[in-house]
């Protein structure tokens, strides 16, 4: 294959047979590939040619990805690199952490034995992430039209029904494709956008919300905003948009990640105090990582907590990651906010949640973003198959009653309540 157009993939990987496999795939997408099982011949390589994307073992004889990665930032490598491992996710999740922290510009985690559709979207996405996004790219993109919003449901535990969805969007763009949230919202904060790309967002989301309250499901809204969105004037704003919308306030929450940084502590204290008079709920995202602190749980007039989905991904299979969901958990309940968990992936993870009393969950085991037109369809048919799942005798023919009985806690009921089911069709 040519890399005239500069596409050019290193691998290394002590099997031989799964090297070559990696070097057909990415041939197949274009890409220039050189393999090797040598680390010495790996870092000349990884200086000499010039790789865009780099596909590497953590385990290698002689030395071992980690290493590597520090190497790699040494050299002030720009490739994007692609981590591949028979370990468990978390070893492999915390070495893409680490390469991140380093400053390198890591693509994504490949647990072996892998499908070669995985490995093949890893490498387009690299392909297309290459040349980076402009602020200007941005702003034509937000007018011209180019954001849209999925929308992922979200499980009230209580009352076993899907309580409301979180919008998240996403860029079409005209020549990359489409494009992820993370890669154009630190964009977005950093050169003034952020503003107009959350304004297009609560318009598109509430008009959406409305329309669904007109066919006659009401559900919440969860939106995400940056903590440069809280001008002194985002309560009067957000307020106005949900009159023009028709929409009560107590339906929508914002969800907020890094509420430290950026503006000074006073005015957001304001800004989120104001929010909360006019009656919208605030929920703290993300919590257990970054910027998020018990410091702002207790200053704070959050509503909402929720766990970052690191924990809940390991929660099963990790002991650490179970303490901690269940402490986040129990924590909420003291401090009185609603408990959410996110990424809950596997029916025994949700399962595990309901258990410990967690309050609401979302993932893809319920359901990944979808469209807004898929929704309402979502909730039918979801709703229909709690009932049929439902052997509680007093269900039978009177699908809300158990939903009324069951609101609040469930604690010391009767556990004749199978019921809280995913939907599981990824
Ligand atoms: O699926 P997903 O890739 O959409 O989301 C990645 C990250 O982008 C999440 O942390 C989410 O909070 C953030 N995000 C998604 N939509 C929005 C949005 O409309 N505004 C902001 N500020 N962040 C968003
Ligand atoms: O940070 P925030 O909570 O807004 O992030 C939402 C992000 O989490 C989105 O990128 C969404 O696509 C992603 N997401 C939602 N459910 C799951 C899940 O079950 N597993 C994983 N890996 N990601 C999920
Ligand atoms: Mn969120």
């Amino acid at each position: 294959m040519q890399d005239e157009n500069g596409d050019r993939l290193l691998v290394i990987d002590d099997e031989p047979a799964f090297g070559r496999i990696v070097k057909t795939i990415a041939e197949r997408a274009g890409f220039a590939v050189k393999a090797t099982e040598e680390p010495e011949e790996f870092e000349l390589l990884a200086q000499s040619w010039h790789p865009s994307v780099i596909f590497m073992d953590l385990q290698i004889p002689g030395t071992d990805g980690v290493e590597l990665l520090r190497k790699l930032t040494a050299r002030r490598c720009d490739a994007w690199v692609i981590l591949a491992s028979g370990l468990d996710g978390k070893t492999l999740d915390a070495a893409r952490r680490l390469g991140l922290e380093r400053g390198l510009k890591m693509a994504g985690t490949v647990q072996k034995p892998s499908r070669s559709s995985v490995i093949r979207k890893l490498l387009t996405r690299c392909k297309r992430a290459d040349g980076a996004l402009s602020a200007a790219e941005l702003a034509e993109g937000i007018a011209a039209g180019q954001l849209f919003l999925e929308y992922q449901p979200k499980l009230d535990c209580n009352r076993r029904r899907i309580a409301g969805v979180e919008a998240l969007v996403r860029w079409r763009h005209p020549v990359r494709g489409l494009v992820r949230p993370d890669q154009f919202i630190p964009l977005a904060e950093s050169n003034d956008l952020i503003q107009s790309l959350t304004d297009w967002v609560l318009s598109a989301a509430l008009a959406q919300c409305a329309a669904w309250c007109s066919g006659g499901l009401a559900l919440e809204l969860s939106i995400n905003i940056s903590a440069k969105d809280l001008a002194i004037d985002f309560p009067d704003r957000l307020a106005q948009r949900c009159r023009e919308f028709g929409i009560a306030p107590d339906s929508v929450i914002l969800e907020l990640t890094e509420t430290s940084a950026t503006r000074d502590a006073v005015q957001m204290m304001d800004v989120l105090t104001r929010l909360r008079v006019k009656g919208f709920r605030l929920s703290i995202d993300d919590f257990g990582t970054g910027h998020s602190s018990m410091l702002q749980l207790q200053r704070m007039p959050f509503s909402e907590l929720k766990i970052d989905r690191s924990f809940v991904m390991n929660m099963l299979g990790d002991k650490d990651s179970r303490v901690i969901v269940e402490i986040v958990i129990d924590l909420a309940r003291k401090l009185r906010l609603h408990s959410v968990a996110e990424g809950v992936e596997t029916d025994a993870t949700l399962q595990g949640l309901v258990a410990l009393e967690c309050d609401g969950l979302q993932g893809y085991h319920l359901s990944r973003p979808l469209a807004p037109e898929r929704i309402a369809s979502f909730v039918t048919e979801y709703e229909a198959r709690t009932a049929v799942c439902d052997v509680h005798p007093a269900s039978a023919g009177d699908q809300d009653k158990p939903r009324r009985t069951r609101s609040g806690r469930s604690r010391g009921a009767a556990p004749a309540q199978p019921a809280i089911i995913g939907a599981a069709r990824v």
